[in-house]
């Protein structure tokens, strides 16, 4: 009860920020290809509050909205800062599937990003797969809205749910995140795990969507997804999620 008070006072304070942790070419990792944004909070008397606390609190409150508007104000101020020093590269949000419960969800982020001046290519929305189980034709269709307007869609946690590939098309997906359970497994003899991998890299080719494997934390896990055809990842193999200035430093 305490921590819902404060974050109600929070979404109206400034004690949100975003870490970046970067996406990676696989076969070249020094390269950042883009860059995943995960939001912190730090109450002046919470201290660092996890995003796996206080996110499910927001959701269950009707606070989904303002949070997510609240990271996009984030994202934007991020890009701007980019954007300014030269550098362009799609940054992925995540947003929480009740945001688009609200029927207003879509065009205030798209007249958002306009306000702005960010093309929508460099706003990415990672959704989790588990959250797509409970989703009408209507949400697919608000989904189908924010692609057609150019802002990429990507599915979270890949392999967790049940995801209908006809929903994937319908969204026009255009990525699809491995989850780190997944990429755990990978390199070490777990064949039924490797299979699975493997049948996400070919559909992904053959839908044309991108496949970005999450938590590689080896070099064994980064060198069969390459022998596998992954291009591209993130983990802490690589880089940890950065605070923006150190994030700027690795761009600049
Ligand atoms: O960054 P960390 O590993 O603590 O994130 C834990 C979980 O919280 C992840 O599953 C991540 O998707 C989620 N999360 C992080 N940032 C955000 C955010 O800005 N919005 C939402 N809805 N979830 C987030
Ligand atoms: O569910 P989502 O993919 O949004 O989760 C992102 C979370 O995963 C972040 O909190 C981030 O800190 C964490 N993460 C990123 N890379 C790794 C990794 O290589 N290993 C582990 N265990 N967690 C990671
Ligand atoms: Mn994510
Ligand atoms: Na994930």
């Amino acid at each position: 009860l305490r921590i819902l008070s404060s974050l109600r006072k929070a979404l109206s304070e400034d004690s949100f920020r975003l870490v970046f942790q970067p996406k990676v070419d696989l076969h070249n990792s020094r390269r950042i290809v883009g860059a995943e944004a995960l939001l912190r909070w730090k109450d002046p008397l919470l201290g660092e509050v996890a995003p796996l606390e206080f996110v499910p609190l927001a959701e269950l409150n009707g606070l989904s909205n303002a949070l997510d508007l609240r990271v996009l104000k984030l994202f934007v101020e991020q890009q701007k800062s980019l954007f300014s020093r030269g550098v362009f590269l799609p940054i992925s949000v995540n947003i929480s599937a009740r945001s688009l419960y609200a029927a207003n969800f879509v065009k205030t982020v798209i007249s958002f990003l306009d306000f702005n001046g960010i093309p929508t290519k460099y706003l990415i929305m990672e959704i989790t797969e588990t959250s797509l189980l409970r989703f009408s034709s209507d949400i697919i269709e608000r989904l189908g809205q924010l692609s057609s307007a150019g802002i990429r869609l990507s599915i979270d946690d890949f392999g967790m749910g049940y995801a209908s590939l006809l929903y994937l098309q319908k969204m026009n997906t255009s990525e699809l995140k491995i989850d780190r359970s997944f990429v755990a497994n990978l390199g070490i003899g777990e064949t039924q795990t490797e299979r699975i991998v493997q049948a996400i890299l070919i559909m992904g080719r053959g839908l044309d969507i991108d496949v970005v494997a999450e938590g590689i934390e080896t070099e064994t896990q980064r060198e069969w997804l390459v022998n596998n055809g992954c291009a591209v990842g993130q983990g802490f193999l690589f880089k940890r999620p950065q605070e923006r200035k150190s994030f700027e430093r690795l761009l600049i």
